[in-house]
């Protein structure tokens, strides 16, 4: 069977059986709009609302102290401000840093204020004096309300800034 070089090519009147789903859901992610048809109304409705703000959160960076706890702050943005409150949902998760030694596991819901575009969730860093890589977390985000998520997580940083002991012991044999 002859495949059809693109969708206004098909011979037969109609398209090809199985041929005008693919491109409708192709259709769909390049512009946001679906052909007519019962399968176009339905793979609409899964489409996020292009109207609605967009959340992002940065990557942010801490040095690591060397007793008790520092802050990392994570600052959100929202791209326009709405009547409507903005809620999502955060969590912690390590990638090289350890939840319960290296920084405090964090989870829950953080919310703009109508007309507010701006949000902070502060995750508390514990210092040591190990000699030890740099090591990082992910903050993810999920389930926006009133909103859509530009960037499903950040990276914290904690910059390790103790000195191991070869080193130390390297600069007092140095000629
Ligand atoms: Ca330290
Ligand atoms: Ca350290």
């Amino acid at each position: 069977m002859k495949g059809p070089s693109s969708a206004g090519s098909w011979p037969g009147s109609g398209h090809a059986p199985g041929f005008h789903v693919p491109v409708c859901l192709v259709g769909a992610m390049l512009t946001g709009a679906c052909g007519t048809g019962t399968d176009g109304g339905v793979l609409q409705t899964v489409l996020p609302d292009p109207a609605l703000p967009r959340i992002s959160v940065a990557d942010v960076s801490v040095v690591e102290g060397d007793s008790g706890t520092g802050l990392m702050v994570f600052g959100l943005d929202l791209s326009s401000a709405v009547d409507e409150p903005v809620t999502v949902s955060y969590s912690t998760a390590d990638v090289s840093a350890s939840a319960g030694a290296d920084y405090a596991a964090v989870s829950g819901i953080v919310g703009f204020a109508p007309g507010e575009t701006t949000a902070q969730i502060t995750v508390q860093v514990m210092g040591d004096t190990s000699a030890e890589n740099d090591e990082s977390l992910r903050l993810n985000l999920a389930g926006p309300q009133n909103a859509v998520i530009a960037g499903a997580y950040a990276t914290g940083l904690i910059l390790d800034d103790d000195l191991p002991a070869a080193a130390v012991a390297g600069f007092d044999n140095r000629p």
